[in-house]
């Protein structure tokens, strides 16, 4: 099922950095869409439960050279 978390991230500093977290969690099955935004300091990311975990989105994150933080 399609389910909407929020990731809080440390390290985004530029565009370019949004846009290479998205795309790391983009490139994951079962992310349908995600969001980096720069103001807040977090991504929102839409994705199906059945395909890919809240852990794999927090890996994915760190693999990309920046720090998820956990809060839910
Ligand atoms: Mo630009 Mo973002 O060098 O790390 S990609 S600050």
């Amino acid at each position: 099922s399609t389910n909407v978390c929020r990731i809080q991230i440390k390290g985004m500093t530029c565009t370019s950095c949004s846009t290479t977290v998205e795309s790391a969690l983009e490139a994951l099955p079962g992310v349908q869409n995600a969001l980096a935004a720069l103001a807040t300091k977090e991504a929102e990311i839409l994705y199906n439960t059945k395909v890919v975990s809240y852990n794999q989105l927090i890996e994915a994150v760190d693999d990309s050279g920046f720090k998820a933080i956990l809060t839910n």
